[in-house]
């Protein structure tokens, strides 16, 4: 009884030691603990993101399978999200990730999408194309969330990523088809920041919702 009161006694005044040198080295203005500081510091994105899940279910409408997530507006909340999901190359056939800015829904009927269009990049299934398909996912998403397009960052509403049998799809979504400027820039830095090698498309909504087989007609090529 008497040992286990002494051993008590010890850890706490070696607590209270520990704690006196580190506001000690505190005081002193020592560096490494500036940086433990300033590395708690979270760097803001220029906009609020919102991560949408879908996973289709043939009871539902297809707007009732689409599920919210989660938000971030943080650099660092993006890669602990990021991180703590699966892979795009790893969700099941029919599901997509959407991540489109806080307060424009992932859909053509929403305000911002209504005279919009999308950028596609389109990958064939292959054996070991996976791995491709998660750095386009990620440099795609990089691109959004870290506004590289200039002015014409203001027109980018979201990106989504589908997961389907014979081919995945990955788009970028504008909110103005019309304004060929704009559209052409988001293009070329997509398709420089990537670097496909293939051909990518933009359709508008409007094309992609009445189009016959599995492309609309594209408004412009790159
Ligand atoms: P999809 O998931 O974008 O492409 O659309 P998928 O599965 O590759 O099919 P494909 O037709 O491009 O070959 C599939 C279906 O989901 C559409 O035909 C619509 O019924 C529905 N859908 C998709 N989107 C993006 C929307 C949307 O924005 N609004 C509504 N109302 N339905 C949508």
């Amino acid at each position: 009884m008497a040992a286990e009161t002494e051993t008590e006694t010890n850890q706490a005044e070696n607590k209270v030691a520990a704690e006196k040198e580190s506001s000690t080295e505190k005081e002193g203005g020592d560096v490494s603990v500036v940086l433990a500081e300033t590395k708690n510091v979270k760097h803001p994105l220029q906009n609020e993101w919102v991560l949408w899940y879908l996973k289709p279910d043939r009871a539902k409408n297809w707007n009732e399978c689409l599920l919210k997530v989660s938000q971030f507006k943080f650099v660092e909340d993006f890669w602990a999200l990021y991180n703590h999901i699966e892979l795009a190359s790893n969700l099941s056939n029919g599901c997509d990730y959407n991540i489109f800015k806080t307060g424009i829904e992932p859909m053509w009927e929403d305000d911002r999408n209504k005279k919009g269009g999308r950028w596609l990049f389109v990958l064939q299934k292959s054996k070991g194309q996976s791995k491709a398909l998660d750095e386009l996912w990620l440099e795609v998403l990089l691109c959004i969330i870290g506004e590289a397009f200039g002015e014409d960052s203001d027109q980018i509403c979201g990106a989504v990523i589908n997961v389907r049998p014979k081919m995945d799809k990955i788009s970028v979504w504008t909110s103005d088809c019309n304004d060929q400027k704009a559209v052409l820039n988001i293009g070329r830095v997509l398709k420089s920041r990537t670097n496909v090698t293939f051909p990518i498309n933009y359709e508008s909504h409007a094309a992609t919702q009445v189009k016959q087989g599995s492309v609309a007609k594209p408004l412009y090529q790159i």
